[in-house]
């Protein structure tokens, strides 16, 4: 039997071609308990609320430094810039963002699936977990350029047929992250609502997105709205720290003018109650290093 006729109701239906318009969230956040693993009960009501929780070490000095290792070695890896998986930045003609590197890296492999962070993610969405996406993020010092305000899970499920926002993300910052180098902002509480975009998805969207996203970015109107109500926070740190965030939070960073670079791994967890059907929002979908359809359980 296909896929389709197993899909309920879309509850988050989006790039339809109809208007924008801000709907309620009918699925929980949070659904483990402070039992269920390493973070603490009132850090889970933090996300709970807020949609995000900051880790101020999650890796010590000795890991960070092998981890800045394997990032400098694949930025200047030839085959690696040439790879379909890394986005070349338009003007500057530097990396953006490597995709895939829980699975071509060994270095990014091993955190990945590191209990540290695997662990936080099943408490967060109360199941075993298996890796949606992963990306490494450069943001060179003076060139890097801005990710425009969007959520992520309104691209994941009309591009990649995520059907509920059941996912989380991690960002451990592989540099120091400044007010003035192009932090992650995210809007506290903005998890709760959901952007339904206008528009539709173009063909092969992911050849343009990933440099600069285009459908599924909110109209001025509703960000306006939503900076109004729920304000924006500022993600600044250390390397080494991480940030886990809701996959639906409306989150941004700016560009980098300043001489020292943002990078990070982002490694994004799927419940595996949550697995990928088709598209809801899209006629095909994305390639299988941005939204994976192997659903072999993280850790
Ligand atoms: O399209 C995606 O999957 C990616 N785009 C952004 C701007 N954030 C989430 C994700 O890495
Ligand atoms: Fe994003």
């Amino acid at each position: 039997m296909s896929q389709t006729l197993h899909r309920v109701k879309d509850a988050y239906p989006t790039r339809t071609g109809s208007d924008y318009a801000v709907l309620d969230r009918p699925d929980p956040v949070v659904r483990g308990t402070a039992a269920d693993g390493p973070i603490d009960a009132d850090t889970l009501q933090g996300f709970e609320a807020r949609g995000y929780l900051a880790i101020e070490k999650l890796v010590d000095a000795e890991e960070l430094a092998v981890l800045q290792a394997e990032l400098r070695r694949m930025s200047r890896d030839p085959g690696v810039r040439a790879d379909e998986r890394t986005i070349i930045e338009e003007k500057s003609r530097q990396v953006r963002s490597i995709f895939d590197v829980h699975r071509s890296s060994e270095v990014f492999k091993t955190i990945a699936n590191d209990p540290r962070v695997v662990g936080r993610a099943r408490q967060i969405l109360g199941s075993e977990v298996y890796i949606h996406q992963s990306r490494v993020n450069f943001k060179p010092g003076f060139e890097g350029k801005e990710f425009s305000r969007h959520s992520d899970f309104e691209t994941w499920h009309a591009e990649d047929g995520m059907p509920t926002p059941r996912a989380v993300s991690i960002s451990i910052s592989l540099s120091d992250n400044y007010s003035f180098n192009g932090p992650l902002m995210i809007m506290p509480g903005s998890h709760q609502k959901y952007v339904s975009c206008g528009g539709e998805t173009p063909e092969d969207n992911y050849k343009k997105s990933l440099i600069m996203q285009g459908a599924g970015t909110p109209d001025k109107g509703t960000l306006t709205r939503f900076a109004d109500e729920y304000g924006i926070d500022v993600l600044e740190g250390k390397a080494g720290g991480a940030v886990m965030f809701d996959s639906n939070c409306m989150h941004a960073s700016n560009g980098n003018v300043s001489p020292y670079p943002r990078s990070n791994i982002f490694i994004v967890f799927n419940s595996v109650e949550n697995t990928l059907v088709e598209p809801f929002g899209a006629a095909e979908p994305r390639p299988d290093y941005i939204g994976a359809r192997d659903f072999t359980p993280a850790g």
